[in-house]
């Protein structure tokens, strides 16, 4: 086994993540590096030199996934342990970025140090386009890696500039054609983007399965006209149409938490009219909305709901509503066995922990489906999240690292190896 040089320390990664931090900073403390854009370009050169500085070697594969591997057994399968560096617009410095880094910290001081009993590789990950923002869906890097997407399909997709995912990673470099490695188990730390840990005074969340979303693409058409020369009798304004599909989304939320508060989310986050001057009345509008439940029955039935508010606003006849996609990501369970090694770590470090479930999506959700996999938390601050506002204390993010550290060093000694073929 050969040692990979470099200061581990908790100071050193406290130092890391304020430098990481200034990549695509934003005045008010957060960033703004979505998917393969020229911030999240440096963000990965950055990420790749401090492998290098690291001892650990950088493979990046056809979707922008990179990884820093340390091949501790030559053959053997990895202990993947990552998140990822692309942010939401104008969002917070935390989201991602903080799994990524306390994951290169993880894998660094594993590889120095390997554990009595250490069975199989690590690589610390950088999974590409997690945000989904400027290229939909969401999770796309590690939904390439499980065999959930196809490659090319993925690279070709465009964001709405019409820029596709092939040739923004080649304009950052980071179109790779490495083959990536063979993960055997998957670990990711996160902000809990929630108020549970901080309300409970809780160091650590152990999560144990993901609510339910629904994501929507949604179009409603109307007929372009003059603003000023059309009678209103005449107009078929597909904007009104749209504001009324907005409300229809809230209001199916409210029915819900009515009955059972907090029991549905929903909103609508991205809305295109077209053409979008002042004097068009507007033809087209694109909406991208969300709804999501922990219950997969409750989902269901709100989105029944849904679908009949949209047939609805159809059917007052002035625009036509389309349903383009209505993608589902099921609520699914984290293996026990990780969730109860992740409860012995933190027990024997000290920590104070709770299992809970994640409400946004996590590419931990992905490799879920395919390796035993434990998901972490760290607190927020007032639960903020997708805001320039989120914060963890240096303390809450140090904790972590050490946790994951731990978590990860059992995963590699076999932990779940071994509980998953029990
Ligand atoms: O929660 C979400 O849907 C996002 O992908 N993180
Ligand atoms: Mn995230
Ligand atoms: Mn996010």
């Amino acid at each position: 086994m050969t040692a990979v040089p470099g200061d581990f320390s908790d100071e050193s990664f406290l130092a890391d993540f304020a430098e990481l931090s200034a990549i695509g900073a934003t005045p008010s403390g957060g960033v703004h590096r979505e998917a393969a854009t020229v911030a999240d370009g440096q963000a990965r050169d950055w990420l790749r030199a401090w492998f290098d500085r690291h001892g650990l070697a950088t493979v990046v594969d056809s979707v922008g996934n990179m990884y820093g591997c340390a091949e501790l057994l030559p053959e053997a399968p990895y202990v993947l342990v990552g998140s990822h560096l692309d942010s939401q617009p104008t969002s917070g410095r935390f989201d991602g970025a903080y799994g990524v880094l306390a994951a290169a910290y993880a894998a660094g001081r594993l590889a120095a140090d390997p554990p009595d009993g250490t069975r199989l590789n690590v690589a610390a990950v950088n999974w590409f386009n997690e945000e989904g923002s400027r290229f939909s869906p969401s999770l796309m890097g590690s939904g390439v890696y499980i065999g959930k997407f196809d490659a090319a399909t993925i690279l070709d997709t465009a964001a709405l500039d019409g820029t596709t995912v092939r040739e923004a990673l080649t304009a950052i470099g980071f179109h790779g054609s490495d083959t990536p490695p063979r993960a055997d188990a998957f670990a990711e730390i996160h902000i809990e983007q929630g108020r549970t840990l901080v309300d409970e005074g809780l160091d650590i969340g152990v999560v144990t399965r993901n609510w339910a979303a629904y994501k929507y693409v949604i179009t409603v058409v109307g007929e372009q006209s003059h603003t000023g020369a059309t009678h209103m009798r005449y107009r078929r304004d597909a904007l009104v149409g749209a504001s009324q599909v907005v409300l229809a989304v809230r209001a199916v939320a409210r029915e819900f938490n009515e009955l059972a508060e907090g029991s549905v989310l929903s909103s609508v986050g991205q809305f295109t009219v077209e053409p979008n001057s002042p004097v068009v009345v507007p033809a087209k509008v694109r909406l991208a909305a969300d709804l999501r439940s922990l219950d997969a029955e409750t989902l269901e039935k709100a989105h029944t709901r849904l679908t009949a508010e949209l047939n609805e606003i159809e059917a007052e006849g002035e625009v036509q509503v389309s349903v383009e996609s209505a993608t589902l990501r099921p609520s699914k369970a984290y293996p026990d066995a990780g969730a109860a090694l992740a409860g012995a770590v933190a027990d024997d470090l000290g920590l104070r922990w709770r299992e809970l479930p994640t409400m946004a999506g996590h590419d931990s959700v992905n490799l879920c489906d395919v390796v035993p996999t434990v998901m972490l938390f760290v607190p927020s601050v007032d639960g903020i999240s997708h805001n320039e506002k989120e914060f963890t204390t240096d303390a809450q993010m140090v904790a972590g690292v050490q946790m994951l550290t731990a978590t990860a060093g059992r995963m590699l000694a076999g932990a779940l190896e071994v509980a998953a073929h029990a």
